[in-house]
């Protein structure tokens, strides 16, 4: 079929690099005017700023021509139709929630871009040969409750059930919350895509390493996610008197647990390109004079092998229960969250490189590893899925001082546009 005439002109006429980053830091600017905390960015999944955050994607995706819905499980999803209705989608997408504090760029870069790569195509997409959708997943930090990916593994495959009696801090259930968010709790199972309803899957996001930035490129195409492993740990010994109950009588929760901390560090250091983090820790009853009678914490395993990670887990059971046993206190390691090592698809990772070339601009293709999570972990364990990478300052991220420039935003939504029409040219 020749090409249609429309999408020969519209890849003569897109937008330049420039003029994308300055309108994706303008929609950066307005979306992350809702947080739950004043004066920093915190948007938990089916907080209140979420669910502004969300309200406010669907007035942008509309405006952009998408029809657009809050889902069952509290995503934002908008879809284009392309030359014929029903076609399967192109999704580009990434998250909305937010870690504490957190920075401007992460997760929420990747969906502005979805909202101008749609903003582009809109005026041509009945020559498009795929629907176009972007999805604003709500979960992807699982910071709130204890699910993985929650959001992203409804659309796809692993949606667990329990997940949604899974209660937070406050003891409000994921269910509770999703209801009172105006989602779906029943709702959340028919959201599986089937697997030939999504043509393919693209996120954006920023490396939060170092790599980038080390080599100079602003951008670089993901080839893998790493495995990871996430548990809670509660050490119970006996809570006492801080200044009568003597050091060799002592059942000190909170001593073993950095005990236990510290051998972890140690354990991911051993092990190639790993890591290991202990995020959360929470000594009880958490008072001055007061020897811990309990200590509850989190700990974080992640590799690029899925052996590697099984070697740290199997460590970290071993040497926990060992300093349990010397220190007479009880241990329960719960792992709550578990991923497989994840490569990105051959097919879209070439559309990426092609992309690139279309921009013309001196651009590397580098290949790269992510450590993070994403999103895109998920999609890719039913539909076709890749990540472009883009720098960003010093890696830093999960932090307020997450920086990246508007150049670099304007040089990665390019490539992703010249990606998605690039696709579009090759099967039209
Ligand atoms: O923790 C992660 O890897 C991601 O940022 N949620
Ligand atoms: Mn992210
Ligand atoms: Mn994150």
């Amino acid at each position: 079929m020749p090409v249609a005439p429309a999408l020969d002109h519209l890849a003569a006429t897109l937008p330049s690099a420039r003029d994308l980053g300055a309108r994706a830091f303008a929609m950066l600017a307005g979306l992350n005017r809702f947080s739950d905390e004043p004066g920093k960015l915190t948007r938990l999944y089916l907080s209140p700023a979420h669910r502004l955050a969300a309200d406010h994607v669907i007035d942008l995706m509309r405006a952009r021509g998408l029809s657009a819905r809050l889902d069952a499980a509290g995503s934002v999803q908008g879809r284009m139709e392309g030359r014929s209705p029903g076609l399967p989608a192109l999704i580009v997408g990434s998250h909305i929630d937010t870690v504490k504090d957190a920075g401007a760029y992460d997760g929420n870069l990747g969906v502005v871009a979805g909202l101008l790569i749609a903003e582009t195509l809109a005026p041509h997409a009945a020559s498009l040969p795929f629907a176009l959708e972007v999805i604003a997943f709500g979960d992807e930090e699982n910071v709130r409750f204890p699910t993985n990916l929650s959001t992203s593994a409804a659309l796809s495959s692993g949606y667990e059930p329990g997940w949604l009696d899974a209660r937070d801090a406050d003891g409000i259930s994921l269910r509770e919350a999703l209801a009172a968010f105006g989602g779906d709790p029943e709702g959340v199972a028919s959201l599986q895509r089937a697997p030939g309803s999504v043509a393919g899957y693209l996120e954006l996001h920023i490396e939060q390493g170092p790599v980038l930035e080390a080599h100079d490129e602003p951008v670089g195409i993901v080839t893998a996610i790493n495995a990871q492993i996430r548990a809670r740990v509660r050490v119970s010994g006996e809570a006492g008197h801080a200044g009568t109950v003597p050091m060799a009588l002592r059942k000190d929760a909170l001593a073993a647990a950095a005990e236990m901390a510290l051998a972890l560090e140690e354990i991911a250091r051993g092990q190639p390109d790993a890591v290991g983090t202990v995020g959360v820790f929470r000594p009880e009853p958490g008072a001055t004079n007061v020897v811990p009678g309990a200590c509850s914490f989190t700990i974080d395993l992640r590799a690029p092998l899925d052996a590697t990670v099984k070697v740290m887990d199997e460590a970290v059971q071993a040497r926990f229960g060992a300093i349990a046993a010397r220190r007479g206190v009880g241990l329960t390691i719960e792992p709550y969250s578990r991923l497989a090592a994840t490569p990105m698809a051959a097919s879209l990772q070439s559309a990426l490189q092609h992309g690139i070339a279309r921009t013309g601009a001196n651009l590397k293709a580098r290949p790269i590893p992510s450590g993070a999570g994403h999103d895109a972990m998920t999609m890719a364990r039913t539909f076709p899925a890749a990540m472009l990478f883009v720098r960003n300052e010093k890696g830093i991220s999960h932090s307020p001082l997450e920086a990246m420039t508007e150049e670099d935003a304007g040089i990665a939504i390019k490539v992703m546009l010249e990606t998605v029409v690039g696709l579009a040219l090759a099967q039209t």
